[in-house]
């Protein structure tokens, strides 16, 4: 199930003669207003492992903390902005490089922007993370073929087992892990609660600011 589709359509640069264009209000400036940085916590793993729920959890806890935080998850998106992409290699590629590059947005707008969506393989992770710069965090939220399928929230491993989903991921397309993500949460083994606080801690870590006193939350 490992390996990156060879024949990979490279991006075609459509647009031409458009310039950057400077913003007057600096990344600074929205970071002394909001008391943190912003960022991308990319939540990759199977459909099941617990993406959306950990999303949704850490969200509510962070904006009740008063963070500026948005969940982008895969099934909402992909019903909206990305309503015109299937799952084959290509579409998957190209929903991650849409989604990476509003999510790095969010970031530069100041956001702690949560991205959760299965993003199967590591090449196209890597275009998310080029997008975000060092803003960017790898979250695997991990949990075995076997647990997801028990789980199956939507039914959707059923029918792919019955042939009526193709290229699902785990089941008849791949999933790449993640071979060093920044921070690795086992859903399997961790009750709901404890695995927020681990992404929040973590969160705590890598948005901490350069202790400056009233800057520091
Ligand atoms: S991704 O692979 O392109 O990153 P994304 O996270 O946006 O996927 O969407 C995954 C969601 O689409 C799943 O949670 C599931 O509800 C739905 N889905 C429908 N068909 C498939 C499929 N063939 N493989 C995986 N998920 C699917």
């Amino acid at each position: 199930m490992e390996g990156y589709p060879d024949q990979r359509q490279a991006l075609i640069v459509k647009s031409s003669n458009v310039t950057n264009v400077e913003h007057k209000v600096s990344s600074a400036d929205r970071t002394a207003r909001s008391g943190h940085r912003g960022g991308v916590l990319w939540f990759t793993g199977l459909s099941g492992a617990g993406k959306s729920t950990l999303a949704m959890a850490v969200e509510q806890y962070l904006f009740q903390k008063g963070f500026h935080v948005y969940v982008l998850d895969g099934d909402n998106v992909r019903r909206g902005l990305n309503v015109n992409l299937g799952f084959s290699p290509d579409d998957r590629a190209e929903n991650i490089r849409r989604v990476g590059e509003v999510a790095s947005l969010f970031a530069d707008a100041g956001f702690i922007c949560i991205a959760a969506f299965i993003s199967p393989y590591r090449a196209d992770r890597e275009h998310a993370r080029a997008a975000a710069r060092e803003g960017f965090h790898e979250i695997y939220i991990q949990a075995d073929l076997e647990t997801c399928e028990r789980r199956d929230p939507k039914g959707l491993y059923r029918k792919a087992r019955a042939g009526a989903i193709r290229d699902f991921t785990g089941i008849s397309a791949p999933y790449e892990e993640p071979a060093s993500p920044d921070l690795a949460v086992d859903t399997a083994g961790n009750s709901v609660e404890d695995c927020v606080q681990r992404i929040v801690d973590y969160v705590d870590r890598a948005f901490a600011l350069a202790p400056l006193g009233e800057d520091a939350w």
